[in-house]
């Protein structure tokens, strides 16, 4: 029984070990993940992340979901003619070795069509996908 186990532990290993070296993926290092809290009815928010590119590749981040919501798109806030604006981004490139942050002012992931509150102290699962590599599953922790 213990050597079957063993022998278990050994195999996953190995095949962890070598689908790391059949695909090199480049990862993305994913801090301060933060959306901020919805009481319920309100239909949006806003959600806040860094991600890191330590690899020498360009990074795209070119999908957002979320089971909270209909949609989660990046956005970036600008000010034109005195006025604030939002717009849509597409794709968002995290340059290699360098870093891409989502935070108040800038850009932001836009969360529309809320399909429940956001509770502060709760975390909200959202997976982030790139253009390389597999896709990621953050916890955003809400927090004003
Ligand atoms: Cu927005």
């Amino acid at each position: 029984m213990r050597l079957n186990r063993l022998l278990i532990a050994a195999a996953t290993t190995v095949a962890l070990s070598g689908a790391a070296e059949a695909a090199p993926t480049p990862t993305v290092i994913v801090s301060e993940a933060v959306i901020r809290p919805a009481p319920k009815g309100l239909p949006t928010t806003a959600a806040y992340v860094t991600l890191r590119n330590p690899g020498r590749t360009a990074v795209k981040l070119v999908k957002v979901t979320c089971a909270c919501a209909s949609s989660v798109a990046p956005h970036e806030t600008m000010e034109m003619d005195g006025m604030m604006h939002m717009h849509a981004l597409g794709a968002v490139t995290i340059p290699p070795r360098g870093e891409v942050t989502f935070a108040p002012g800038g850009m932001h992931l836009m969360v529309t069509g809320l399909k429940r509150d956001i509770r502060a102290g709760e975390t909200t699962p959202m997976t982030l996908t790139f253009d390389r590599g597999r896709p990621l599953t953050v916890r955003f922790h809400a927090e004003r």
